[in-house]
């Protein structure tokens, strides 16, 4: 029988609200992979709730993975998310330093629509940056790509602005790059750039939006991104994922900040694993 795939999760823990580890986990899990978690915080639940609680987990992440290392615990990826302090960044370089992963996949989880999550510092997004130059597959939305490159955000932006700032990413180190939520009419596409090509595949927009959906994308194509699978047909099975997780939220009346219930749907990943 094949080798299992395994990854270590960098992301924080949001007790209520379908989104970041509490999405990631079952998500790789129906794919089949092994999941080391390594939070960054702890959230009573995401910070679209009108309210919340954050515990930083910055000094205990040290230690804990010292205690990795020396019980010779070994990942073939390291897929990083939401970050609970800019010096989460040091953290990870030492991950990068200390394990070999054979993928990086970093989503740069900055904010949405033009503006930063609550809680998130012009700091946390530098830390991000240098972050980026060292994945082998990043997955910034619009938004994201727009502060990764110091470009002001328009709701308006085009494709080749776009591909423009997927060139400065690569010229800095990231590898491959999907871009995701680009709006064009009722449509919502994904651009993938790979080895100097670019294409965007669009699919229909369904509204209402729905938090969580990109790390829903990310847990998506970070598991496939493990198993070797071509990033365009990745990209195609996140994208049809998530389609049908919105439309069945709204059938089933799921509040908008509850997320998409992508739970009613894992047999759709496990049978494709
Ligand atoms: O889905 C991105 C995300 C992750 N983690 C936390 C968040 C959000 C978006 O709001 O609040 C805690």
């Amino acid at each position: 029988m094949k080798k299992q795939r395994s990854i270590a999760v960098v992301n924080d823990i949001s007790g209520f609200g379908r989104c970041s580890i509490t999405v990631a986990l079952p998500i790789l899990c129906a794919m089949k992979i092994q999941c080391g978690i390594l939070p960054t915080a702890i959230l009573s639940n995401h910070t679209g709730y009108p309210d919340y609680t954050l515990l930083d987990f910055t000094e205990h992440m040290e230690p804990y993975l010292e205690k990795w290392k020396a019980l010779q615990f070994s990942f073939d990826g390291l897929y990083t998310g939401y970050l609970g302090s800019k010096d989460q960044l040091s953290v990870i370089r030492h991950m990068l330093k200390n394990f070999s992963f054979e993928k990086v996949i970093v989503d740069p989880v900055m904010g949405d629509d033009g503006v930063l999550y609550p809680a998130y510092t012009q700091e946390m997004c530098n830390s991000l940056k240098q972050l980026v130059t060292h994945s082998t597959l990043t997955t910034p939305n619009v938004t994201e790509l727009c502060f990764l490159t110091d470009t002001p955000y328009r709701e308006d932006i085009t494709e080749t602005e776009i591909l423009d700032m997927c060139k400065v990413l690569r010229s800095k180190g990231a590898q491959k790059i999907v871009v995701t939520g680009i709006v064009k009419d009722n449509q919502i596409g994904n651009a993938i750039y790979e080895d100097d090509n670019f294409e965007v595949l669009y699919n229909k927009r369904i509204l209402p939006l729905r938090p969580g959906t990109g790390d829903v994308f990310s847990a998506i194509l970070a598991g496939e991104s493990l198993h070797n699978t071509p990033l365009t047909e990745s990209v195609k099975t996140a994208a049809s994922f998530i389609e049908t997780c919105l439309t069945t939220s709204s059938k089933m009346n799921i509040p908008i900040n509850d997320g998409v219930c992508f739970e009613e749907h894992l047999d759709l990943l496990i049978s494709k694993s």
